[in-house]
Protein backbone atom coordinates (compact mmCIF):
# COMPACT_ATOMS: atom_id res chain seq x y z
CA UNK A 1 0.00 0.00 0.00
CA UNK A 2 2.84 2.46 0.98
CA UNK A 3 4.54 1.21 -1.67
CA UNK A 4 1.44 1.72 -4.60
CA UNK A 5 1.02 5.29 -3.04
CA UNK A 6 4.99 6.09 -3.21
CA UNK A 7 5.63 4.75 -6.98
CA UNK A 8 3.79 7.38 -8.70
CA UNK A 9 5.60 9.90 -7.04
CA UNK A 10 8.72 8.92 -8.23
CA UNK A 11 7.80 8.30 -11.91
CA UNK A 12 7.07 12.02 -12.14
CA UNK A 13 10.42 12.74 -10.66
CA UNK A 14 12.14 10.92 -12.91
CA UNK A 15 9.75 12.57 -15.64
CA UNK A 16 9.72 16.06 -14.61
CA UNK A 17 13.90 15.68 -13.72
CA UNK A 18 14.91 16.35 -17.86
CA UNK A 19 12.84 18.76 -17.62
CA UNK A 20 14.69 21.43 -15.11
CA UNK A 21 18.36 22.28 -17.21
CA UNK A 22 20.96 22.43 -14.89
CA UNK A 23 23.65 24.50 -14.72
CA UNK A 24 26.32 23.83 -18.00
CA UNK A 25 29.39 25.34 -18.23
CA UNK A 26 30.13 26.15 -22.25
CA UNK A 27 33.08 28.17 -22.38
CA UNK A 28 36.09 29.03 -20.00
CA UNK A 29 38.91 31.71 -20.44
CA UNK A 30 40.93 30.33 -20.21
CA UNK A 31 40.27 27.59 -21.88
CA UNK A 32 40.51 23.98 -20.78
CA UNK A 33 43.83 22.65 -21.05
CA UNK A 34 45.38 25.59 -23.01
CA UNK A 35 48.92 26.00 -23.05
CA UNK A 36 49.27 29.88 -22.59
CA UNK A 37 52.71 32.05 -23.82
CA UNK A 38 50.93 35.15 -21.78
CA UNK A 39 49.99 35.03 -18.55
CA UNK A 40 45.98 35.86 -17.79
CA UNK A 41 44.77 38.54 -16.30
CA UNK A 42 41.15 36.81 -15.00
CA UNK A 43 39.66 33.78 -15.23
CA UNK A 44 36.07 33.64 -16.79
CA UNK A 45 33.72 31.02 -16.48
CA UNK A 46 30.84 30.91 -19.07
CA UNK A 47 27.39 28.99 -18.27
CA UNK A 48 24.27 28.26 -20.43
CA UNK A 49 22.38 29.89 -17.64
CA UNK A 50 21.88 32.23 -14.77
CA UNK A 51 24.46 31.34 -12.14
CA UNK A 52 26.07 31.86 -8.66
CA UNK A 53 29.29 30.43 -8.39
CA UNK A 54 29.94 28.52 -4.80
CA UNK A 55 33.23 27.48 -5.25
CA UNK A 56 35.83 28.56 -7.12
CA UNK A 57 39.43 27.32 -6.48
CA UNK A 58 42.86 27.89 -8.47
CA UNK A 59 45.70 25.31 -7.32
CA UNK A 60 48.92 24.56 -8.47
CA UNK A 61 51.02 21.80 -6.95
CA UNK A 62 49.98 21.73 -3.74
CA UNK A 63 50.05 25.66 -3.86
CA UNK A 64 46.42 27.75 -3.50
CA UNK A 65 46.28 31.20 -5.45
CA UNK A 66 43.58 33.36 -3.17
CA UNK A 67 40.97 34.48 -5.57
CA UNK A 68 37.87 36.82 -4.99
CA UNK A 69 34.68 36.06 -5.62
CA UNK A 70 31.88 38.79 -5.35
CA UNK A 71 29.67 36.49 -3.84
CA UNK A 72 26.86 39.58 -3.86
CA UNK A 73 26.14 39.95 -7.35
CA UNK A 74 23.39 38.68 -8.86
CA UNK A 75 23.23 35.61 -10.67
CA UNK A 76 24.48 35.64 -13.98
CA UNK A 77 25.63 33.08 -16.96
CA UNK A 78 29.17 34.57 -17.07
CA UNK A 79 31.88 34.97 -13.83
CA UNK A 80 34.79 36.67 -14.34
CA UNK A 81 37.44 37.19 -11.44
CA UNK A 82 40.57 38.97 -11.88
CA UNK A 83 43.76 36.81 -11.45
CA UNK A 84 46.92 37.36 -9.30
CA UNK A 85 50.46 37.91 -10.98
CA UNK A 86 51.07 33.97 -11.80
CA UNK A 87 53.93 32.14 -12.22
CA UNK A 88 54.86 28.98 -15.00
CA UNK A 89 53.26 26.50 -14.23
CA UNK A 90 50.20 23.70 -14.27
CA UNK A 91 47.06 25.32 -13.13
CA UNK A 92 43.56 23.47 -11.79
CA UNK A 93 40.62 25.07 -11.64
CA UNK A 94 37.27 23.59 -9.33
CA UNK A 95 33.85 25.36 -9.56
CA UNK A 96 30.75 24.64 -8.17
CA UNK A 97 27.52 26.71 -9.25
CA UNK A 98 24.59 26.87 -8.20
CA UNK A 99 21.18 27.80 -10.19
CA UNK A 100 19.01 29.94 -8.36
CA UNK A 101 16.19 28.51 -10.86
CA UNK A 102 15.86 25.38 -9.53
CA UNK A 103 18.10 25.58 -6.15
CA UNK A 104 20.79 22.30 -8.21
CA UNK A 105 24.20 22.69 -7.60
CA UNK A 106 26.57 21.42 -10.93
CA UNK A 107 30.37 21.51 -9.93
CA UNK A 108 33.98 20.70 -12.08
CA UNK A 109 37.26 21.02 -12.83
CA UNK A 110 39.79 22.27 -15.46
CA UNK A 111 43.38 22.84 -15.65
CA UNK A 112 45.64 25.18 -18.00
CA UNK A 113 49.10 25.88 -18.30
CA UNK A 114 51.37 28.87 -18.22
CA UNK A 115 54.39 28.02 -19.86
CA UNK A 116 57.58 29.49 -18.93
CA UNK A 117 58.20 32.33 -21.60
CA UNK A 118 62.33 32.08 -20.52
CA UNK A 119 62.42 28.85 -21.67
CA UNK A 120 61.29 29.47 -25.28
CA UNK A 121 59.09 27.10 -27.46
CA UNK A 122 57.86 24.11 -25.98
CA UNK A 123 59.88 20.52 -26.45
CA UNK A 124 61.90 22.38 -29.15
CA UNK A 125 62.91 19.31 -31.56
CA UNK A 126 66.49 18.80 -30.20
CA UNK A 127 69.68 18.57 -32.75
CA UNK A 128 71.50 15.35 -32.84
CU1 LIG B 1 18.83 21.89 -12.34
Amino acid sequence: MLLRSFLPGVAALLIAGPAFGHAKLLRTVPAADAQLRTTPTSLTLSFNENVRLAVLSLTSGSKTIPLTVDRNLPATPEVSVPLPALAAGKYQVRWSALSPDDGHITKGMFSFVILDATAGAVDPPKPR
